[in-house]
């Protein structure tokens, strides 16, 4: 009574934005960020509940929208593992942020009944933010919802959003024999640093890798991570301006450079230079270069995939178990064909196809004892199961090769951010591979042949009417359109077309793949006009 006498004081603070529908999405919630106070508000009562009802675990909040615009902001809960949060809490989220205020301390108490939560447990939250201006005002109102539930709670200041995942995961289980690093942006870089250099022994990374930071927080940690390197790889940071706020995400960023398909405008980089790109809160990477002919070249998520999924794929036939790991790659409908038929022919991998998000990859990762996902877009990591860590840890050498594969491996578990796609983490991983394999990324892009896509988005009245099927790959409504897609595809050479709503924004998007640019252009084009 006390906690909800607290609760309706303290929602009177703050104003609802008239006629407004909230909903907790695949991004958690994202908006402009005048809207998201009572949202805040309601994620605030929302880690509180889900803390107590995980008997008092750590339950992170994070405050970023990523690669939206400077003006937009978000807010995302974060699960014990460091996994996104539970989908059946998405529909809690939602309710309480759609409760209107003077009763939004009712809705509380509803959902204590109905999820039943043992409110004599403890509540435990950690949360932090990007460096977008309206952070600041956003954690003050996460700051009250957490006060008035009597939750303890940990501000981390700015971090990525891996960082606060990694956090969440490391407080959760220190003291157990899980314990996954220490609960600290320091614990971050030093558990980063130290397998980088373990996996790092004995090759070397050739030339310099240039970041572009999106003028995001991946900037300052990128800064800091480098101080934990020892000079293990030379790195050249640009694009870190988070002072003029206005600068995020401008024209730049790995969003920026996916969709675009070229570098960022103020890239000063030389022919075959290897760069990459981190998005505002530093959770996807993707790698490009130019090549001799001033070409652009992009490296993106599926490339990500490829190059790690063989390099794991070697590291354990050199370290002789091979036979005890099932390893496996996770895409989307967005994935490039060639680089699905570089995995099923050259890789001789299985490969499962999932719904959009990366909640749905990391969920079918964990089939495999070492399961890689990424997003086409860069976002994704590698999971590693309990068989696979126990094979890793325990199996004694029979040669030399195989004991520096074996550490190799052991190193490479602690490198990779298990819990969630990581931008910084990503690109030690690349970095490392690339080093063994003693490739540039020219021989990387050698590896097989993009075939042209072309990604639109289609304003439509009503996207709702959109319902897939097959992993998005079908539509099974609109009537009579997933025939017209089909009849449309079949005239192209290597022709693929899908439409699906979007899951963040109001519109469809059209995808097209084909042999040739203009054969991809032109179907998406016809595709797109079907479905308008
Ligand atoms: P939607 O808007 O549902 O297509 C986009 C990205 C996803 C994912 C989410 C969350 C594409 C085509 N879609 O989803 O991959 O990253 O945002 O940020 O890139
Ligand atoms: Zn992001």
């Amino acid at each position: 009574p006390a906690v909800k006498k607290a609760i309706s004081e303290a929602a009177l603070q703050y104003r609802k934005p008239k006629g407004k529908v909230f909903e907790y999405g695949t991004a958690g919630f994202r908006m402009k960020a005048d809207l998201l106070n009572t949202v805040v508000f309601a994620v605030g009562l929302l880690a509180s509940l889900r803390s107590k009802k995980l008997s008092g675990q750590w339950i992170g909040v994070m405050v970023t929208a990523s690669h939206n615009p400077a003006e937009d902001n978000g807010v995302k809960l974060v699960d014990p593992m460091g996994e996104m949060l539970e989908a059946e809490w998405e529909a809690y989220a939602t309710r309480l942020a759609n409760a209107p205020l003077e009763s939004i301390a009712d809705v509380y108490d509803e959902l204590v009944k109905e999820i039943d939560v043992k409110m004599t447990n403890p509540a435990r939250v950690v949360f932090a933010r990007d460096t977008r201006a309206s952070g600041s005002r956003l954690v003050g109102v996460l700051n009250a919802a957490l006060t008035a539930t009597e939750t303890e709670f940990i501000d981390f200041k700015y971090m990525t959003t891996p960082q606060l995942h990694y956090v969440v995961r490391c407080k959760n289980t220190l003291g157990t024999q899980y314990q996954y690093g220490e609960p600290s942006e320091q614990g971050y870089y030093e558990k980063l640093a130290q397998s980088f250099k373990k996996v790092m022994r004995g090759v070397k990374v050739q030339g310099s890798l240039t970041v572009d930071c999106a003028n995001g927080v991946g900037g300052p940690k990128l800064r800091e991570l480098i101080k934990f390197l020892d000079s293990a790889v030379d790195i050249k940071v640009i694009n870190d301006d988070v002072i003029n706020p206005d600068s995020l995400n401008y024209e730049c960023g790995a969003d920026y450079v996916k969709t675009k398909q070229r570098a960022p405008p103020s890239s000063k980089a030389g022919v075959l230079d290897r760069c990459a790109s981190l998005d505002g809160d530093a959770d996807r990477l993707v790698y490009y270069f130019v090549d001799e002919s001033n070409v652009f070249r992009l490296l993106d998520g599926d490339r990500i995939a490829t190059l790690a999924a063989s390099f794991i794929g070697d590291l354990a036939r050199n370290a002789g178990i091979a036979q005890k790991l099932k390893i496996g790659v996770v895409q989307t409908a967005y994935a490039n064909g060639a680089s699905t038929d570089y995995i099923e022919k050259v890789l001789k991998l299985p490969i499962i196809c999932t719904n959009t998000g990366v909640k749905h990859l990391h969920h079918a990762a964990l089939r495999f004892d070492v399961g890689v996902y990424f997003e086409a877009n860069g976002h994704g990591t590698v999971t590693f199961s309990e068989n696979a860590m126990k094979v890793i840890r325990n199996t004694e050498p029979q040669s030399p090769a195989q004991q520096h594969a074996l550490e190799s491996l052991r190193a490479l578990t602690d490198l990779i951010n298990q819990a969630v796609g990581d931008a910084l983490s990503d690109m030690l991983l690349v970095e490392t591979i690339l080093a063994h394999k003693g490739w540039s990324p020219k021989e990387w892009l050698g590896t097989y042949t993009d075939l042209p896509s072309r990604l639109v988005r289609v304003v439509v009245n009503d996207r709702s009417i959109f319902k897939a099927y097959d992993a998005e790959r079908k539509l099974e409504s609109p009537a009579g359109l997933q025939e017209k897609v089909e009849s449309l595809q079949s005239r192209y050479n290597k022709g693929r077309s899908f439409a699906r709503a979007s899951g963040t924004e109001d519109a469809v998007r059209v995808y097209a793949e084909a042999a040739s640019r203009s054969e991809a252009d032109d179907l998406a084009t016809r595709v797109a006009n079907a479905v308008s």
